[in-house]
């Protein structure tokens, strides 16, 4: 259904989704506005609440069938500071555009905005609604906690989250209920749409997008490749198996988000929680799908238009560290190696003993099991390089005997010959990392978070591509190479000198830059 097919004026500015102007003598008006919202606020005042848009669903989507019984849902929208035309056109858009029997209520959950139009004058305008309902949050709550707060009160027997900035396209919802339906562990998310910050306009997007993440845990699109879709006979209306969701819009099963323990509750203000339940949904045996036939349009702006209580980039960072924490297990020293700043500065995740503790009375599987059937073109080797450890210049391998370091004829079969070379830049024999002490090198146990363990290689070499060859180790901000000593059995730290070839190493095999 569309209570927006017929719209009471077809000339209105932005209707049927079309781009609007500004005109030439409101421009200053404009530019002054854009920050209430960081896009153009004051086109938004202009557009009907409740404007057309074009149905942007692939063809077929329209004859699909869904249950009769479909569960209902209670939709929650949280929001701090948002523009009052564009708030209410999401609203709008959900009563426009559900069928009322699936929608048990619609939260709005206000996370202690300062603007006054969302407080007195929300609350009057929404009296209209019978099945809206507003929470005025009594302190800033954050995206995460904010949520949290709507979904305890929430009675639909599934959770719809949507962005306070959004319109729900033509049978957005019933799709996305039918999956919930169909499989309670199912979280489906509709194809996100865009919405111009500049000239409002409602745009579609390419098909066949899946939602993935690159390191340092970065969310990004990516489209499925053609051959695969041709290979495998994908249709655009298929449902897609997504390895993360972005974050925003999404239905699940209310009670299945509770059995999963919600978000991570240490988790602040804004960022990673996507990633956070994405992980925990796959690895303790649910799916994150993207439904073609479900549609909703976004407003993509450059910036957050509300101030963050702590630093934005080290809230979200602490976050990021606190899900690969929890859940990436060997490969969280991809996350680290990725982001090293982190490592330097000795980040506090908080507590995350009962974020673990769930994850063991959920039985949820590993990280590597999800890298493996979910997300199996990620690139994640372990290790960066591996394997023997061999001086350029003298030809030898370094070797561990009992517990010290020496050089050696090389032999591929000889484990005391295997070293790695670590996303936290250490070269690694089993549990011990070698590392200069004075003039001379040793071998100690790795011990989290040492930085005088750390020596740059090839990549990390940034500044001195000439010493890309050298194991360089940085202290007392004056760096130093590991070279073989004159008896050429010891190993030793001396200047860098990038004519040395005792200064140059190679291991068995990279598997990173
Ligand atoms: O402290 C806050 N309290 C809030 O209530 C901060 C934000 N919010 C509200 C805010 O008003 C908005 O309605 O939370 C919602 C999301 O915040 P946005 O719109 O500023 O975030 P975004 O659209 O830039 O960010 C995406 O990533 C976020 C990471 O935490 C959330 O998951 C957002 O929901 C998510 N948005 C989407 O997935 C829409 C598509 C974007 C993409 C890709
Ligand atoms: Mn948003």
């Amino acid at each position: 259904m569309d209570a927006t097919l017929a719209p009471r004026d077809p000339r209105a500015p932005g209707q049927f989704g079309r781009a609007v102007a500004v005109p030439s003598s409101k421009q200053e008006e404009a530019k002054s506005r854009w920050k209430e919202g960081n896009f153009n606020v004051y086109l938004s005042d202009m557009i009907p609440v409740d404007r057309a848009i074009a149905d942007t669903r692939p063809a077929g989507c329209s004859d699909q069938q869904v249950h009769n019984d479909l569960p209902t849902t209670t939709i929650i929208m949280c929001f701090v500071d948002e523009v009052w035309s564009t708030l209410l056109r999401s609203v709008h858009s959900v009563l426009s555009r559900s069928p009322p029997s699936l929608i048990e209520e619609i939260i709005l959950v206000d996370d202690f905005s300062t603007k006054e139009h969302l407080k007195g004058k929300l609350d009057q305008y929404m009296s209209q609604f019978p099945k809206v309902k507003i929470l005025h949050l009594k302190e800033r709550h954050g995206l995460i906690r904010a949520r949290l707060a709507g979904a305890r009160i929430a009675k639909g027997s599934v959770l719809t989250f949507l962005d306070s900035h959004v319109e729900c396209n033509v049978g957005w919802l019933e799709p996305l209920l039918e999956r919930v339906r169909l499989s309670r562990t199912k979280v489906a998310c509709p194809v996100i749409e865009v919405i111009s910050d500049k000239d409002m306009s409602y745009m579609t997007v390419d098909n066949f997008q899946r939602g993935i993440f690159t390191w340092p845990m970065n969310f990004g699109w990516s489209q499925i490749p053609q051959e695969i879709i041709e290979k495998n006979k994908i249709k655009e209306t298929d449902v897609i198996r997504c390895p993360v969701m972005a974050g925003g819009l999404f239905s699940i099963d209310r009670k299945y988000f509770f059995e999963l323990g919600t978000y991570d509750p240490g988790l602040d203000v804004w960022g990673g929680e996507n990633m956070e339940l994405s992980f925990k949904v796959w690895m303790c045996g649910g799916e994150i799908e993207i439904v073609p036939c479900s549609r909703v349009g976004h407003i993509f702006r450059n910036d957050n238009p509300y101030s963050f209580p702590k630093d934005r980039v080290r809230t979200v960072e602490r976050n990021l560290a606190r899900v690969a924490e929890v859940w990436l297990d060997e490969y969280k020293e991809l996350f680290y190696g990725h982001a090293y700043h982190l490592v330097l500065k000795h980040l506090d995740v908080g507590n995350l003993t009962q974020q673990i503790q769930l994850r063991k009375k959920l039985q949820c599987k590993s990280f590597r099991w999800y890298l493996e059937n979910v997300y199996p073109d990620l690139d994640a080797p372990l290790v960066k390089a591996s394997g023997l450890l061999r001086n350029v210049g003298l030809a030898k391998c370094i070797t561990v005997e009992n517990t010290r370091l020496a050089l050696e004829v090389c032999d591929v079969n000889n484990k005391h010959q295997q070293f790695n070379y670590t996303w936290l830049r250490r070269i690694q024999h089993g549990e011990l990392c070698i590392m200069p002490s004075g003039a001379t090198v040793v071998l100690r146990p790795c011990r989290a978070g040492s930085p005088s363990m750390a020596w740059l290689h090839r990549a990390l070499v940034a500044l001195q591509t000439q010493l890309r060859d050298h194991l360089v180790t940085e202290r007392l901000q004056k760096s130093a190479c590991l070279e073989v000593g004159p008896s050429h059995k010891a190993l030793r730290v001396g200047a860098c000198d990038s004519t040395n070839p005792q200064q140059k190493w190679q291991f068995g095999s990279y598997h990173a830059d």
